[in-house]
């Protein structure tokens, strides 16, 4: 018996539209989000899956700086990526909204002046940081400085993305313009703040008291420390062109901090996918019985835990989130993700990549899930979960099955004779699995979760590899018939446990075995799995069949690993800082210089050092020695024998006790590697005074 349906709001944060979404979102929300909303729909419960792109704040604004294009251009060119490639993912969002949507603008505005009109506001008039040069004020990710908290040089005005702190950009120690790189001053500007002071003994009532057992350790831990620290009001408004106006009157030039406007658009997505559909909003934000979660990745957890629910209690009508099953960080390779740096798996371009892998990525991405550390991904780990569990385990019990039902029985299930001690265990086995998998997923352990529906595959892969049917079909038809019809029964309950981690396949998996999908009524259902004795009866024909996974080649893994290195390597060419011209000198000042062409004739490394090579250069002159810091880069040996450029005229000096009469000529190629100013082909000549500490030869 099924209890009665119970109302779920389930929200996604919203991704910043100023980039594709890469692995690393995709592990930490959407692909938890969507296992979630997918089992608690399985269950028949009446869910509410909403995200959308959040259009608004900094970020966007520093992107269209950046490629030369209007705000909106960026917001309307990742939206339309984002919001397809979460479709052909196969995240089952209800509705996917945008903050730029005049229903959100209306919802957000509406917000802020019901708490205006109802005096939640504090209005002050505050020093804020200022660009003279770029004529506007500096919030949020338009001011860089260290973090007060944990000393993270590259922290953002209003969070650190080092330690998590949300703080007030006043708070920054030596903070820099992100737009001109200048020392901002400051210039008094009037804003309105949510004063989280005042909701600080309700949050510790409602947190620290209320969901001490049931939010993850990291979520309610960083709580904790937030109203530990003690909280201060909030400015809500902004000194920003982009954005929702600030819908009160006096506030010209000003909008809605977008971290106010932003979890707001949870509501708006509600709305319009209400609308849409001709059902009521209201319960699914204002009635007790709906059951709301926040999934987003752990740098959200103050605005989710503390800043938001502030905002909705302020508000007054509106129910509070359950639970904040929030992720730590997915790196890649080693390395933190980084839009801005290349490093990521985009989503778009692993869907053209790897066309029809879905689950593959799926898979991975919750085997390896963040869920309460930090965790990387490697495509050789993305390649051996595919090619030993999914196609080794799972692919290749289910081709077994049904390769032989067909053969055997030309796809007819066949009736068992007696089960064995060993049938009856797997068959009880069996039934316990909805609700071990169910248990997991309840308490937001995915990972876990789907471990368990692995155990599924290696039980019908052990079976069949103890019974051999293969073997028996030709000494014992009864037992094979019996072995057969219990592998049939396993693979339908690969099909319907799957759904929620795996769907791609797990409808495949139905259509092979020819049941419907669980969407139909009467179907086979997640409960009929522990309720019913038999899944797939005797005499039903399955369908054809087909792969379900398909080996990932190391080729397809290398050309990945190039693309990084790629990345790798454009990055490093744009961070390369080019030196500056040095004053102009003049001719005369040239002609001093006194340069030979000269051979090196002997050369050792100079011992406890490990730049300088001691060296003996014919100068055509005379042969003289000349101390070199080019250790790192050249051997002893390979220089001998070398023709090289010599000022000989250099003042003399010791280095380490050695008098070096000279300096050899060296420069730098344009990525970085240093080369002898060659006299046979002659490249440009760069002298330097410290020579030893950056590269350059001197003495
Ligand atoms: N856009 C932050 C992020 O992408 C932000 C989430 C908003 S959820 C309301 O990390
Ligand atoms: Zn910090």
């Amino acid at each position: 018996m099924r209890n009665s349906p119970k109302r779920f709001t389930i929200t996604a944060a919203l991704p910043y539209t100023n980039g594709p979404v890469h692995i690393g979102h995709l592990a930490g929300v959407y692909v938890p989000a969507d296992i979630y909303s997918r089992f608690q729909r399985i269950q028949g419960n009446d869910v509410a899956f909403v995200c959308g792109s959040d259009e608004h704040g900094v970020p966007i604004t520093l992107k269209a700086k950046k490629e030369g294009i209007t705000p909106q251009q960026v917001v309307d060119k990742y939206h339309a990526i984002i919001k397809q490639s979460f479709q052909d993912f196969g995240i089952t969002f209800d509705n996917y909204s945008r903050t730029s949507a005049k229903i959100h603008h209306d919802t957000a505005s509406e917000f802020f002046k019901k708490l205006y009109e109802d005096g939640k506001f504090i209005e002050q008039t505050t020093e804020q940081f200022y660009d003279k040069e770029a004529n506007q004020f500096l919030a949020d990710r338009f001011i860089v400085g260290t973090c007060p908290k944990c000393g993270f040089e590259e922290s953002y005005g209003d969070q650190c993305e080092s330690c998590g702190t949300s703080h007030n950009a006043t708070d920054l120690i030596n903070p820099k313009s992100s737009i001109t790189g200048n020392t901002p001053s400051l210039k008094e500007t009037k804003h309105w703040f949510l004063p989280l002071d005042q909701y600080e003994p309700w949050l510790k009532e409602w947190i620290v008291k209320g969901h001490k057992k049931d939010w993850k350790a990291n979520v309610y831990g960083q709580c904790k420390s937030w109203i530990d620290d003690g909280l201060r009001p909030r400015a809500v408004t902004r000194d920003l062109d982009w954005g929702i106006p600030v819908p009160i009157d006096g506030a010209d030039g000003k909008v809605l901090y977008v971290w106010f406007d932003a979890p707001i658009g949870y509501i708006s997505a509600t709305k319009e996918w209400a609308e849409r559909e001709g059902k009521d909003w209201e319960p699914y934000w204002k009635d007790q019985d709906t059951k709301m979660l926040h999934f987003i990745g752990k740098d959200n957890i103050v605005f989710h835990c503390i800043i938001f629910p502030s905002m909705l209690k302020a508000e007054g009508t509106y129910i509070l989130p359950d639970n904040v099953p929030a992720n730590e960080f997915l790196n890649l390779e080693g390395n933190k993700i980084s839009t801005s740096k290349n490093w990521a798996v985009w989503l778009h371009e692993y869907l053209e990549e790897f066309p029809n892998q879905q689950d593959v990525l799926r898979y991975v991405l919750t085997a390896n899930a963040p869920e309460t550390k930090d965790n990387d991904f490697t495509w050789s780990d993305f390649q051996a979960r595919n090619n030993n569990e999914l196609v080794a385990i799972f692919g290749n019990f289910i081709n077994r099955v049904v390769v032989l039902t067909n053969k055997f029985y030309d796809g007819v299930v066949p009736e068992p004779s007696t089960l064995s001690e060993e049938d009856v265990k797997t068959l009880a086995e069996l039934k316990l699995y909805p609700s071990v998998i169910e248990s997991s997923i309840e308490r937001y352990r995915f990972r876990e979760a789907q471990a368990e529906l692995m155990k599924v595959a290696r039980l019908g892969n052990k079976y069949l590899a103890d019974e051999e049917p293969w073997k028996t079909i030709k000494t014992d038809e009864e037992r094979t018939k019996t072995v057969m019809y219990l592998s049939l029964q396993i693979a339908s309950v690969l099909a319907v446990l799957s759904e929620p981690f795996l769907p791609f396949t797990s409808k495949k998996l139905r259509k092979i075995l020819d049941v419907t999908p669980s969407a139909v009524e009467g179907s086979l259902q997640w409960n009929d799995v522990s309720t019913k004795d038999i899944i797939l009866p005797p005499g039903h024909t399955i369908g054809k069949g087909e792969l379900l996974f398909s080996k990932i080649e190391d080729t397809q893994i290398t050309a990945q690993l190039a693309k990084l290195e790629q990345s790798k390597k454009e990055n490093e060419a744009a961070n390369r800082v080019v030196d500056a011209q040095k004053d102009t000198c003049s001719f005369d000042d040239f002609t001093k210089l006194d340069l030979r062409v000269g051979t090196i004739i002997e050369a050792k490394k100079m011992a406890k050092t490990k730049k300088l090579l001691v060296l003996k250069v014919d100068t055509g002159i005379d042969v003289r020695t000349i101390v070199s810091g080019i250790a790192e880069s050249f051997s002893a040996e390979e220089v001998i024998g070398k023709k090289v450029t010599v000022l000989v005229n250099l003042a003399p000096r010791a280095l380490r006790g050695v008098d070096s009469e000279g300096m050899i000529l060296m420069t730098e190629t344009p990525d970085g590697k240093l080369v002898f100013v060659n006299p046979d082909t002659s490249t440009s000549l760069s002298t330097s005074e410290d020579g030893v500490n950056n590269g350059m030869t001197i003495n």
